[in-house]
């Protein structure tokens, strides 16, 4: 029988490249996401190309009855979920605080913490179920240290940092890991969604350095996954070469 992971934000970027990367290598993927065409095609792409069995959950993580609507209504053979990728996430704007739209703020934080939270939670009866599990929670280096106008988006991933940590200690008694990963400044959807469509600006935010791509990600979340059972990355911090931390990249 396949393992099963389910990713959340699956449509694009890191989860998007998390799927494809666990179905190449044989896993059963639930992809989920807002965007319902995305999201079937990846899944019909998937399911063409790969001995996979791909099955495409289609909601918003900020709406808590839909996130366990949706979890609570999967069939038994979807339920024995290994793995939760909590990945979904999103920047909006990069304001100084006096400046910042109350909205962006209200939407990160119930996108990045409240929309994990519910996952985590709604997906964690199948895993007390069968005695094991893994989450794991897409940070930032934004969760390391607060840069200049990146208020509630850092405090967000602060958020996911604080979350992983306390998930750790309390799910030891049901054998289920919990690994953080913080990426530094990767090249998807994420910084045309940050300045709302502004390509130009966008764009802007990788000139002068070659930045993480979405397979790196990937690659490190299937690193984490297939570790022995006795052994759990907790907390890991990924940049590219040009990166050292949220305030210095080399553009030399
Ligand atoms: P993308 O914008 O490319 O992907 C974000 C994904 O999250 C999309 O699939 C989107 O799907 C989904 N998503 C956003 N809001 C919601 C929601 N309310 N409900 C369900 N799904 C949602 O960005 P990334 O791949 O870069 O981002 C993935 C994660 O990585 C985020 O948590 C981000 O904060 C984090 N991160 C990104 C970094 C970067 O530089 N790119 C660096 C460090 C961390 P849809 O719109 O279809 O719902
Ligand atoms: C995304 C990376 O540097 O924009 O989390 O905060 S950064």
């Amino acid at each position: 029988m396949n393992n099963i992971i389910l990713v959340t934000g699956a449509t694009s970027g890191f989860g998007k490249a998390i799927a494809e990367k666990f179905a190449s290598q044989g896993w059963n993927c639930i992809i989920t996401g807002r965007r319902k065409e995305r999201l079937d095609e990846l899944a019909e792409n998937l399911a063409a190309k790969y001995p996979v069995k791909i099955l495409p959950l289609h909601f918003d993580v900020q709406k808590r009855e839909d996130v366990f609507n949706q979890v609570q209504a999967i069939t038994a053979e979807w339920q024995n979920i290994d793995i939760l990728v909590n990945n979904a996430g999103l920047a909006a704007g990069r304001d100084s605080f006096e400046d910042a739209s109350i909205d962006d703020w209200d939407t990160m934080i119930d996108t990045n913490v409240k929309g994990l939270l519910y996952m985590s939670k709604a997906v964690l009866p199948y895993f007390i179920a069968k005695g094991r599990g893994h989450i794991i929670n897409i940070g930032s280096t934004a969760g390391k240290e607060v840069y200049t106008n990146g208020n509630v988006y850092c405090a967000s991933k602060f958020a996911v940092d604080a979350i992983s940590k306390a998930q750790r200690i309390d799910l030891l008694p049901h054998k289920i890991k919990v690994t953080a990963i913080h990426p530094g400044e990767a090249e998807t959807e994420f910084s045309l969604v940050r300045f709302k469509g502004d390509k130009a600006k966008a764009k802007a935010v990788y000139d002068g350095f070659e930045p993480l791509q979405p397979g790196d990600i990937a690659d490190t979340v299937y690193y984490c996954a297939t570790l022995p059972p006795h052994v759990c990355v907790n907390d890991l911090v990924i940049t590219c070469l040009a990166q050292a931390n949220s305030y210095y990249t080399y553009k030399g």
